[in-house]
């Protein structure tokens, strides 16, 4: 018999290793993980990890062999900074990455006779909003709306969602027989901010940046104007949120892709939030006129309601709380250590 799994790909990554603790913790199936990268710390003892390339098909042939994969997580990606150098690359990743592992998920689901779920985190990179009269004029922006991306990251988070959605709907539609479909389900993230990991590659990287600088005590040149804005998220909440749209009942959910959100801000009053807590901090604004265009094209902030109204998101960390409860005391714990 195989032994039944939840397959966790960019394990490694910011939201696997804050993911693989909240599963643990709430004593999940076994968490089978897959990154290019080793899993380091206590996250290395809570999964049987493989290291490799999601686009091994020969890996995941002999995994499916082995496991039964009853839900995924497929968090592997190249972000939006680092998939403007090498966008063919992104695309091959981000792309035929999802598409092999939706496959995988589908051909699961006709073995076992029951839908794998398949949870994918999108992001507010799908959007691109023209100009900043546009970004300021459509402030909360819902889910079909401004789906015109202007990063490699964006077209490939918004092109998988359609492929998640064909795959959950139609796929084989002209089949005989209709086949067992996969259960796919996505989240819209706006800017993911973790005490414990410093983010790499991404766009959003400069609320998350400018706080962790804070704490090593280096100074930090913000690389967008002071006031861009964008929403962000407290990780906790992130986690809260794939957690609960996996637990959600299929028949609740009017659809498969939503936005969630928890706050907006401007760069200057993150920077606010960051001298509240460290008032020695150096933080100077030095727009990179090229990754600022990128936020710039990103909504000021987004419309929830479905989530809310469909499997009751609610963010646990508003700012106050996100500050003062889960990033300060976490960072400063953790450059303590370091130090
Ligand atoms: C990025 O900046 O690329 C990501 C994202 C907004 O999805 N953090």
């Amino acid at each position: 018999m195989r032994k039944k799994v939840i397959l966790i790909t960019g394990a490694a990554g910011e939201i696997g290793s804050a993911l693989i603790s909240s599963l643990t913790a709430q004593g999940s199936l076994p968490i089978l993980s897959l990154d290019l990268a080793a899993l380091t710390g206590k996250d290395a003892q809570l999964t049987t990890h493989i290291q490799g390339d999601i686009l091994d098909k020969s890996l995941l042939s002999r995994l499916v062999s082995e496991y039964e994969i009853d839900t995924i997580y497929h968090l592997a990606a190249l972000l939006s900074t680092r998939a403007e150098f090498t966008p063919e690359a992104a695309h091959h990743v981000n792309v035929e990455g999802t598409l092999v592992l939706l496959k995988l998920a589908s051909e699961q689901s006709e073995w076992r006779g029951t839908p794998v779920k398949f949870i994918f985190p999108s992001s507010i990179a799908a959007y691109g909003l023209p100009d900043l009269d546009t970004k300021r004029a459509y402030t909360r922006v819902r889910e079909w709306e401004w789906n015109y991306p202007r990063t490699m990251y964006g077209c490939n988070k918004l092109y998988c969602e359609q492929l998640g959605i064909y795959f959950s709907r139609h796929y084989r539609q002209l089949a005989a027989d209709r086949p067992v479909m996969l259960d796919f389900r996505c989240l819209r993230f706006p800017g993911l901010i973790s005490a414990y990991t410093v983010p790499s590659g991404g766009t959003s990287d400069y609320g998350p940046e400018m706080l962790h600088a804070a704490a090593k005590g280096v100074p930090y040149a913000c690389f967008v104007r002071e006031d861009v804005q964008i929403p962000f998220m407290a990780m906790p909440d992130a986690v809260t949120a794939l957690l609960r749209l996996t637990e959600a009942p299929r028949e609740s959910l009017s659809r498969l892709v939503y936005n969630i959100t928890s706050y907006s801000l401007t760069a200057a009053e993150f920077r606010q939030w960051v001298l509240r807590y460290f008032p020695e901090a150096q933080i100077s604004f030095d727009a990179d006129l090229k990754r600022q265009g990128i936020v710039d094209s990103w909504p000021a902030d987004l419309d929830d309601s479905a989530a809310r109204r469909d499997w009751g998101w609610q963010p646990a960390y508003d700012l106050e709380r996100s500050f003062s409860e889960y990033l300060v005391p976490n960072i400063r714990d953790r450059y303590l250590v370091e130090s």
